[in-house]
């Protein structure tokens, strides 16, 4: 049986176009610069993001924790969502690696963070304090929804880090399911940014790959650190091939995306024991939790929807995220739908 694979957008595999142009990329050493599929998914990247220059990274989790080490120096403070991916599932990689100390503050319901606190959090001239050196943003914001942030919000957040000398980074990973649910453009999101990390391993469907993008002088530093982190990759442009089809096909259709998870919500609404989140879904994400009524929780309702062949991943004890992607399509969509409405009812 074909599995319905609803726990995240990561789960997508290669499209046929994918593996084709993997199959005939050409590649050389990218530690010495020689791959040129690299090279030229790195140009694309910056190009689109209307930034100096990029560089493509294993993981999400990798591209931002690059970014805080090339932006914070050890004993440095970052000012973050407390609902973030950086701050909550990569590992702690900041501290660990970076001695930089997280600063987090409360993700509203829309996602962000309010200007207020955002002010409010950054240190003063203190021998006592850290230094506040940079403020993430996470667009869209995974966990409060799959919520696309604004340009104008971002470019608020953006005027408070240069009115006080800090570096903004945002964790895009899905910074083109915003820009297509906002009707604008991933460059306009980003444009106060001092560097922005997005993935092509998740709705764009490559196998692999997040970049980096910044400055010339960021990113020159970035690849000195990814080096040293044992992300200095070879004759990775059978991967980078991939990303260039993620870049060249897969932006634009994320409404597709969109769209389905809206019917996935409007199947799921009026069902008994379902109460979903408001305004979900914003984008590709559905989350909804269980009504008290249901004896079940979120663990062994998703091994009951096992047995109608869909994957679904709890968020917490009564609570889902579902996630669509290229690979969910209306029929999978109508599937899912049938068999919560048998595993609830
Ligand atoms: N998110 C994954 C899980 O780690 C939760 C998912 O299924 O959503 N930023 C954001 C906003 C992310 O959602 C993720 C992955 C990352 C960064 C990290 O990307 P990877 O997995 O490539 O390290």
């Amino acid at each position: 049986m074909e599995l319905i694979d609803l726990r995240s957008d990561t789960v997508t595999k290669p499209t046929p176009e994918m593996r084709e142009a993997m199959a005939e990329a050409e590649v050389g050493d990218d530690v010495f610069g020689d791959d040129p599929t690299v090279n030229r998914l790195e140009a694309m990247a910056a190009n689109i993001l209307g930034k100096e220059a990029a560089l493509f990274v294993p993981s999400g989790t990798m591209g931002n924790l690059l970014a805080l080490l090339v932006h914070c120096q050890r004993g440095d403070e970052v000012i973050l969502g407390s609902k973030s991916h950086i701050y909550l599932n990569e590992a702690g990689g900041m501290s660990a690696l970076g001695g930089i100390q997280p600063c987090p503050v409360p993700n509203q319901t829309d996602g962000t963070l309010a200007l207020e606190d955002i002010l409010d959090s950054i240190r003063s001239e203190d021998v006592h304090h850290p230094i506040t050196r940079l403020i993430c943003l996470e667009n869209t914001q995974n966990i409060c929804g799959g919520v696309p942030l604004t340009a104008e919000y971002t470019r608020r957040v953006g005027a408070i880090a240069r009115e006080n000398r800090l570096a903004l980074h945002i964790d895009g990973a899905r910074i083109f399911n915003s820009a297509v649910a906002q009707h604008t453009t991933a460059q306009e999101l980003t444009a106060p940014a001092d560097s922005v990390m997005f993935c092509l391993s998740k709705g764009l469907a490559s196998p692999i790959g997040s970049l980096l993008v910044g400055s010339g002088k960021f990113i020159a530093r970035a690849r000195h650190l990814r080096k040293m982190l044992g992300g200095g990759m070879r004759q990775v442009g059978v991967i980078a091939a991939a990303g260039i089809v993620s870049l060249e096909k897969m932006t634009s259709r994320l409404g597709e995306d969109h769209e389905r998870a809206r019917k996935l919500a409007s199947g799921l609404r009026p069902m008994r024991g379902v109460i979903l989140d408001p305004g979900s879904p914003f984008t590709n994400m559905v989350y909804f939790t269980l009504a008290d009524e249901i004896p079940l929780d979120a663990w062994q309702v998703a091994e009951k929807m096992k047995v109608f062949g869909v994957l679904v991943e709890p968020d917490d004890r009564r609570r889902f995220r579902l996630v669509t992607h290229y690979w969910i399509d209306d029929a999978a969509v109508e599937t899912a739908v049938s068999a919560f409405r048998r595993v609830l009812g």
